[in-house]
């Protein structure tokens, strides 16, 4: 190696700065809910808890290496992950006009496998700010349910379609769904009614 390309020798070998955090756009708060029993609208949300904030990549993968993997929570368990201010419900401020996306894992014997994975491609994509239209974006969510295990990206203005449709595609591609499966839309103020709402838009 040429004598000026050389790394500079000071005597003692460089150690990275691990004191060095590398702040994210925004801060984020993971929420977590089991309900002991079937959640009604009137009673949603007594079990729900934010267990910790973040707002630094660091501080993420502390949070994500000490906690169970969603494929190893209870039935009916839910991690819903926010950005702060925001919270998990459908008639918060931000969350009012808005839906969600949902993408139910495959019922095969590796769903969950798929299931852990895509919650950590989504989880990226929202803290990352990976979405075009990040601002959009309230929060991500991951359902343990029999049968239909599934993870939901929250977003604010449902009336945008063509803001709802580029996010869609994105999330496809993010976690590698197949063109052939369809991801449904549903808006929150249509749950809010009745609890449950058909899809608005799908892709
Ligand atoms: P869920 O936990 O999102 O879905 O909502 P699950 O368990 O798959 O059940 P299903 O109804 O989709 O088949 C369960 C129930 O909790 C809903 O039907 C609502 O009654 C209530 N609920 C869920 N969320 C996220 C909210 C919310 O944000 N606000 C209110 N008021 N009720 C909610």
């Amino acid at each position: 190696m040429a004598e000026e390309n050389r790394p500079e020798q000071s005597g003692e070998e460089q150690q990275p700065d691990f004191s060095k955090r590398h702040p994210l756009e925004h801060k984020w708060t993971l929420w977590f809910d089991n309900p002991a029993t079937k959640q009604s609208l009137t009673r949603y949300g007594q079990g729900l808890r934010p267990v910790y904030s973040f707002d630094s990549v660091e501080d993420f993968w502390c949070l994500y290496n000490n906690i169970k993997a969603p494929s190893q929570l209870q039935p009916s368990a839910t991690y819903y992950l926010f950005k702060d201010g925001i919270e998990p419900k459908w008639e918060d401020p931000k969350n009012a006009h808005g839906g969600s996306w949902t993408c139910n894992a495959p019922r095969t014997p590796n769903g969950r496998a798929t299931l852990d994975a895509w919650w950590l491609h989504a989880v990226l994509a929202c803290i990352g700010e990976q979405f075009d239209e990040g601002d959009e974006v309230c929060g991500v969510t991951v359902n343990i349910r029999a049968g239909k295990d599934r993870i939901e990206l929250w977003t604010k203005t449902a009336a945008n379609e063509a803001l709802q449709m580029s996010i869609g595609k994105q999330l496809k591609q993010l976690l590698d769904i197949p063109d052939s499966n369809k991801i449904g839309f549903v808006v929150f103020s249509e749950k809010l009614t009745s609890g449950k709402g058909k899809d608005k838009y799908s892709i």
